[in-house]
């Protein structure tokens, strides 16, 4: 099996995250933009590789690693619906951090701006959450870690109000498999 990413993105590192999880013995391949526009018809990363198979999402990645070693992910609606609110605040703050670095006036645009006011929203909602302080962690919770250390890496967000989010923050730091796939400095 072989994982195609950068050690940056919160995308991959949640399947990283879940490699090490389930003692999947998988390589990991480093992949620019350059290379995941060839290899890739989503021009993204991650992409997974097993056999035959050929998965260009990481959803469709983290359920493949799940089932593969019998466990469940996203089982009930509402976790899923949670996973997917994470999932929009990290691809809207995705998508504007590539617009930013490219040269786009965020401000200056009704449909950025909203965009930047979903990520709020997005984020006051999220810390009502009823999260841990301690494994063991759903991917709902592994995608939010992924993302909000992404985002505080990239100086994309800021958390000071949102008390419940940084504890949990603080708490999943101590977790190891988040420790190994942390964002090298
Ligand atoms: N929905 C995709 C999103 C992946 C994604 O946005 N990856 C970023 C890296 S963080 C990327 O490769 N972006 C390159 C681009 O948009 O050109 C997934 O969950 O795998």
């Amino acid at each position: 099996m072989k994982l195609y990413g950068s050690y940056t993105s919160p995308f991959v590192r949640h399947c990283r995250i879940v490699l090490l999880e389930t003692n999947c013995a998988c390589e990991f391949i480093e992949t620019d933009q350059a290379t995941s526009a060839v290899r890739s018809p989503t021009k993204r990363v991650p992409f997974l590789e097993d056999g035959d198979v050929f998965l260009t999402d990481s959803i469709a990645i983290l359920k493949y690693l799940r089932e593969k070693a019998g466990q469940s992910y996203l089982a009930s609606t509402h976790e899923l619906n949670q996973f997917c609110m994470v999932n929009t605040a990290l691809d809207t703050t995705a998508n504007l951090f590539f617009l930013e670095r490219d040269g786009v006036d965020l401000t200056a645009y009704e449909y950025t701006r909203r965009q930047a006011a979903r990520i709020e929203s997005s984020l006051a909602e999220l810390n009502q959450l009823d999260l841990p302080l301690h494994a063991p962690y759903n991917d709902v919770q592994l995608r939010l870690a992924c993302y909000l250390y992404w985002a505080l890496f990239r100086n994309r967000i800021n958390i000071e109000s949102h008390k419940n989010l940084q504890d949990f923050l603080s708490g999943i730091q101590q977790h190891q498999p988040f420790v190994k796939t942390a964002i090298p400095m």
